[in-house]
């Protein structure tokens, strides 16, 4: 993780420099802090956000509607789909390994390829498909980390996403990242 310039309190996950996500996000299920009542060992806030309590109809209208309200928290790669889920991080972490390269590659022909702003954003653009400007879109590789942190989990849903804590780190590198290097490159 990467933090923003002195005026900006936000930290954001540079997926395209190293995919790999930090351990305090990734696998550390609880943190040990300093408060005021002492030293306190705690859920870890970057791993998982628990429901407190669950939303009364939470998923109502999706087909799936009794496995979002089986599960108290955000999961990763969920195991299975009652609450005795688990987040499999093993296997977001190597889905992430696998895909880093492809993930830079995909940055640098963003950056240097779409020329104009819709072009860059959106991946519902169309324009000339043999025209290599329209090849990539930011919107495309967001997606693609979604379903890489998600997998069927939370950040694989779009009603779900922006419960899981590393949905915030993700969206600071698409707003604040990507978006303003691209408008320092053009
Ligand atoms: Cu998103």
């Amino acid at each position: 993780m990467r933090t923003q310039p002195p005026f900006s309190p936000y930290r954001y996950w540079d997926w395209a420099l190293y995919a790999d996500l930090p351990e305090v996000v990734a696998t550390q299920q609880q943190v040990t802090l300093e408060t005021p009542q002492g030293v306190q060992t705690i859920p870890n806030p970057l791993y998982s956000y628990g429901f407190h309590p669950m939303y009364q109809d939470f998923g109502e209208g999706l087909s799936n509607e009794a496995q979002w309200e089986a599960w108290l928290s955000t999961y990763r790669w969920p195991t299975t789909t009652d609450k005795n889920a688990q987040s499999n991080s093993t296997a977001m972490e190597s889905d992430l390994d696998n895909n880093k390269l492809t993930l830079r590659d995909r940055t640098y022909n963003l950056l240097t390829q779409a020329t104009t702003y819709e072009a860059f954003s959106e991946d519902g653009y169309l324009g000339p498909q043999t025209d290599p400007k329209w090849y990539e879109s930011l919107e495309s590789i967001h997606n693609m980390i979604h379903g890489m942190t998600g997998s069927n989990g939370h950040m694989g849903v779009v009603d779900f996403a922006a419960f899981d804590p590393v949905f915030w780190l993700h969206h600071c590198n698409v707003s604040l990242g990507a978006v303003t290097l691209r408008n320092g490159l053009y």
